[in-house]
């Protein structure tokens, strides 16, 4: 399961963009936080269904978290709150949604329309939460410095290390997530749930009157706030909005009459997925044919670890074949005569459209 929060200035439209992203659901108005799960698609699925007939068929889902504005304004003083923080650090990636378009019936928070202004406020936002994070770390490594072992020493001094670099770095507007981090680093990042270490997606959200100008904005917005790990798509969140209540006929006709050649929210969904590096493997049998989720570079132990936690303790052995290969000899039994079944080990690094069967033993 993968999560992604919505976040952004107030009013810039990132319930619109919720729910147009979870198919035209109005949110729960007054809630603090939207959750609504997407199915991604993958026609894959389809194609194994007709081979193995089973009895159901699993899509890999994406749970979008819409984060009201004002449980963010606490930000702004003395970082997020604790609910908000405890709901952001466990999303895998963020979404920042920048406003765009012009109404003058919606007053703009800051007053006027700019983007880059937008974008760096919650840059710094998310900076603010990481350094009140560092800061509390460091004071409580400081304290058990004095009492520490030797043998504890080291591990503490360490951390203060790597803690005072990511401060400086961060002091200096580089989020983390623009560091080259040692492997070390890598596991430590991941248990302190950095927000700035958190892929991000910024969704400017146009008004329908720049629709023909898309492109050229969007390209425009890239080449001035692309960074690593940070993409930029461009759309309208109001018409992207309208487009996930209509069928699918009327919804081609309209996109027809505003010269729309893909729903910008297929982009968005595609775009958040290649910058988490997201990758699926596939599972077949009579029961079902689903499909994970991982991150790309998951090896065997810990892709087995999605579906049950006993697979990932008593795993022995991955049976894998690429999707491709599956479809060249047209059946598993196939495969296995031609020796393209293959039995991997626990670092086995999953290959995206993986056919996985796990051997394990309880
Ligand atoms: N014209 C136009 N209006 C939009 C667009 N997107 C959102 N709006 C309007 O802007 C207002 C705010 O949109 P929301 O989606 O509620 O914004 P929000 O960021 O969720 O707002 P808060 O949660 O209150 O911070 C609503 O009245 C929307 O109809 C757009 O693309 N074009
Ligand atoms: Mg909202």
């Amino acid at each position: 399961m993968v999560d992604i929060g919505i976040i952004g200035l107030a009013k810039s439209g990132k319930t619109t963009v919720f729910s147009a992203l979870t198919g035209g659901k109005k949110g729960t108005g007054g809630a603090v936080v939207n959750v609504g799960v997407v199915k991604v698609p993958d026609n894959r699925l389809n194609i194994l269904a007709d081979i193995f007939h089973p009895r159901k068929v699993v899509s890999a889902e994406v749970t979008y978290h819409d984060i009201e504005a004002s449980a963010q304004v606490a930000l702004k003083e003395k970082g997020i709150s604790g609910q908000l923080l405890a709901q952001l650090s466990n999303v895998d990636a963020l979404i920042n949604v920048v406003r765009a378009f012009s109404d003058d019936s919606i007053p703009h928070m800051e007053g006027s329309l700019d983007v880059g202004r937008d974008i760096a406020t919650i840059d710094l936002e998310l900076a603010f939460s990481d350094l009140a994070i560092i800061e509390r770390r460091l004071q409580r490594i400081d304290t058990s410095l004095k009492g520490a072992k030797q043998t504890e020493k080291q591990a503490l001094l360490q951390e203060q290390l790597m803690l005072g670099k990511f401060k400086t770095e961060l002091e200096n507007n580089v989020p983390i997530r623009e560091l080259q981090l040692s492997p070390a680093e890598f596991r430590a990042v991941a248990n302190y749930q950095f927000l700035t270490a958190k892929p991000l997606l910024i969704l400017v959200n146009i008004g329908e009157d720049q629709l023909s100008q898309v492109i050229s904005i969007e390209n425009d917005q890239k080449s001035q706030y692309v960074r690593p790990q940070c993409s930029l798509i461009a759309l309208c969140g109001e018409l992207e909005m309208e487009l996930a209540q209509l069928d699918e006929n009327a919804a081609s006709g309209f996109q027809a009459e505003f010269g729309i050649q893909e729903s910008g929210l297929g982009r968005a969904i595609k775009q958040s997925y290649g910058l988490l590096g997201l990758i699926s493997f596939l599972t077949v049998g009579s029961d079902e044919v689903r499909a994970w989720t991982i991150r790309n570079g998951t090896n065997a132990l810990k892709a087995a670890s999605k579906i049950h936690s006993d697979i990932e303790r008593g795993f022995i052995r991955a049976e894998v074949i690429s999707y491709q290969n599956l479809m060249d000899c047209g059946s598993l039994s196939e495969s296995r005569k031609k020796g393209l079944l293959r039995l991997e080990g626990k670092d086995y690094i999953v290959q995206d459209g993986d056919v996985i069967n796990f051997l394990f033993n309880v």
